[in-house]
């Protein structure tokens, strides 16, 4: 590989996974079961498997990241962590309590998620969360008459006061979708230095959103910015059609695509340098059938050429269709 200083994000399907494998930092793997992630890649390979269908696929899909020469794999508690010299990627799972009924399971597992994360980046001294996936089954299901994402806040928020973490302000990119089932599933990448932390001119930041959204707010930058190796790595969390801090366009999956990619657009401009055809990105689809529609949109805006690629996932707001999240400066050499 040459560019082998950067970071390069690649979505291949999993017979090609173990093919240059040595300087793979992490995977996740999409629309498989978790037996079959084991079988694409080396055990010492940080992944996990996302129970999230990929539409518009053969088979199943994986999230490749690649930091080429001197990746280092080793484990702090639960977490899987490969490293380099100034990065670092973290994955684990969580299992929620055997009663499902309990609102306490789902904030049991993601507190003690957030701990390990927070342990396991003391330990291997990069400290600076940049970019976090989280993925967390029936998120938008009320158990003990509070939604599960609602949940999972409370939680990532106790947990990163309880570690001493900021839950405002410099906070990590993420994403935060609905999965089938299984696990609790978080990878994430962290760095040794601080990322710029980028937020949208357009949309209230999430860390500031009001309590009709929830009694704890999500804790995420809309965007965070690294640089290696002389290249600028750009990291656009899930994007919605989110003005302000309200869903716009609810039941027209076309005019939140466009919302969304008028976000996509604005968080580029606070960013500079990236134009939207240079990006390579994840699309989230609540329903399969506006999967066209939705599609039509983004093909409009990007044109052929950036990688793209559509799961079925649900989205955190129940009247949001579409969610997009974007990577930019990982691609080619
Ligand atoms: C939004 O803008 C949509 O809770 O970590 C997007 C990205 C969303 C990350 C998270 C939530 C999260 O509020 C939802």
């Amino acid at each position: 590989m040459s560019g082998a200083q950067g970071l390069q994000l690649e979505y291949v399907a999993t017979a090609q996974a173990r093919e240059g494998w040595r300087d793979t930092l992490g995977a996740a793997l999409y629309g498989a079961a978790a037996g079959e992630a084991d079988a694409a890649l080396p055990a010492e390979v940080p992944h996990v498997a996302v129970r999230m269908p990929v539409l518009q696929s053969v088979g199943p899909l994986l999230e490749r990241w690649r930091a080429g020469p001197g990746v280092r794999y080793g484990h702090v508690g639960a977490v899987r962590l490969a490293h380099t010299a100034d990065l670092v990627f973290g994955a684990l799972e969580a299992a929620e309590g055997a009663d499902e009924t309990a609102r306490s399971g789902l904030e049991a597992a993601t507190e003690w998620a957030y701990r390990q994360i927070h342990a396991a980046l003391e330990a291997s001294g990069h400290a600076h969360l940049v970019r976090v996936w989280n993925y967390l089954p029936r998120i938008n299901t009320e158990t003990r008459g509070l939604e599960r994402y609602r949940q999972f806040n409370i939680a990532r928020q106790r947990a990163l006061i309880a570690c001493g973490r900021e839950v405002h302000g410099n906070v990590p990119a993420a994403s935060a979708l609905g999965s089938q089932d299984g696990p609790l599933v978080i990878y994430f990448l962290a760095a040794r230095e601080a990322p710029r932390f980028i937020e949208n001119p357009r949309q209230m930041s999430a860390y500031h959103y009001p309590p009709e959204y929830g009694e704890r707010a999500p804790s995420f930058s809309r965007a965070t910015l690294i640089e290696r190796a002389g290249r600028r790595l750009l990291f656009l969390s899930g994007t919605s059609s989110i003005v302000g801090h309200r869903t716009l366009h609810a039941g027209d999956a076309a005019a939140q695509t466009r919302e969304t990619l008028t976000n996509i657009e604005a968080l580029l401009g606070q960013a500079g340098g990236f134009g939207l055809g240079e990006l390579a990105y994840k699309i989230y689809v609540r329903r399969p059938e506006d999967l066209g529609q939705i599609r039509r949109e983004v093909d409009a805006a990007l044109g052929a050429r950036p990688q793209r690629v559509y799961l079925q996932a649900d989205v955190c707001r129940g009247d949001l269709a579409v969610e997009i999240e974007a990577a930019g400066g990982c691609g080619g050499p």
